[in-house]
């Protein structure tokens, strides 16, 4: 057992990220940092969480500036294995009129050949809260059997577990995904969608797909309507919480800090709707900079932000 108790493990694949930053020059890209669940995990030890990471980098040089990142951003690695023999995925940010697109290089990736063997289950089995996505899910068979494997893991010791579907049809195809979406959905206590996405797997409008995801067997539904807020269901009581005004400059990894911020403050004891409220504010200020990691605020920023004072 992993001595120290980590409040939150985050499992899935970060990516290099080159981000298209400036509009006069696109071949411009500035390097940085992505990865669902990596930005998740980033967005809660920022701010205050206690998080840790479950992945395979490559034995490449890719793999050593993921570990500088986290080791500076204070995220626990004993759930980091290396793969001397594949490479550190990488995707592409492009800015065009639908907003920000990816491309992705990550087919084989280290992260990729995880496997149920290789879960580091003391790590897992000492988070408070597990999350994983539909992207750990989609980058092979093998990552997905591990994202099953951790749930259980979690769930007999008593973790919570977050799910954000992250519907990535550039990965895996609509039938496969929502077949497997619908699974995770029955097993996790925090189902934390889009709205697109959740369009995408169960038509309708909003209201119906908080409905759907409960009829799946997700206890509480957060679902994330960008600019608009969210929408919290906690099974029993449901609320519009109104989003955070900000001038957006880059929206890649907004709802993943979304999920960091909801989920370290569900364990810090709010509410749900006092945790969303909170996430709101924090994903909108992560819309302020462009690529994934760098404009995740910390717990200041979003106090100051929503005018609260520290607990
Ligand atoms: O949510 C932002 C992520 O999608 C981005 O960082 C890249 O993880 C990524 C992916 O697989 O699309």
């Amino acid at each position: 057992m992993v001595q120290d108790r980590l409040d939150i493990v985050a499992l899935g694949e970060p990516l290099i990220e080159f981000n298209q930053t400036r509009a006069a020059d696109p071949r411009a890209y500035v390097q940085g940092f992505g990865g669902d669940t990596s930005n998740m995990a980033i967005a809660a030890a920022r701010l205050g969480a206690r998080a840790g990471y479950v992945t395979r980098l490559g034995g490449d040089s890719f793999g050593r500036l993921f570990r500088e990142l986290w080791s500076e951003e204070r995220v626990d690695m004993r759930g980091v294995a290396i793969d001397a023999d594949a490479a550190t995925g990488v995707y592409f940010v492009t800015h065009g009129a639908q907003g920000h697109e990816f491309s992705y290089l990550r087919a084989g990736s280290a992260a990729s050949r995880m496997r149920p063997e290789t879960l580091p289950l003391d790590v897992v089995r000492s988070a408070r809260l597990l999350h994983v996505s539909g992207i750990s899910q989609a980058i092979s068979a093998s990552a997905c059997d591990t994202v099953f494997a951790a749930i259980d893991e979690a769930s007999a010791a008593g973790a919570l577990v977050t799910y954000d579907p992250n519907l990535r049809l550039k990965l895996w195809p609509l039938p496969r995904a929502r077949a497997t979406i619908l699974a995770t959905m029955a097993r996790c206590d925090w189902c934390v969608p889009s709205l697109d996405d959740a369009l995408v797997l169960f038509g309708g409008d909003a209201a119906g797909a908080v409905a759907a995801c409960h009829r799946a067997g997700a206890s509480g539904v957060v679902l994330k309507l960008g600019a608009e807020g969210c929408i919290v269901s906690d099974g029993a009581r449901q609320q519009h919480v109104p989003a955070h005004r900000v001038t957006p400059v880059d929206a890649t990894g907004a709802g993943d800090c979304f999920d960091g911020a909801f989920a370290t403050r569900l364990l810090a004891g709010d509410d749900p709707f006092a945790a969303a409220a909170y996430a709101n504010v924090a994903a909108a200020l992560a819309t302020t900079g462009f690529g994934a990691v760098a404009p995740l605020p910390r717990d200041a920023d979003v106090r100051a932000a929503l005018g609260r004072v520290a607990a």
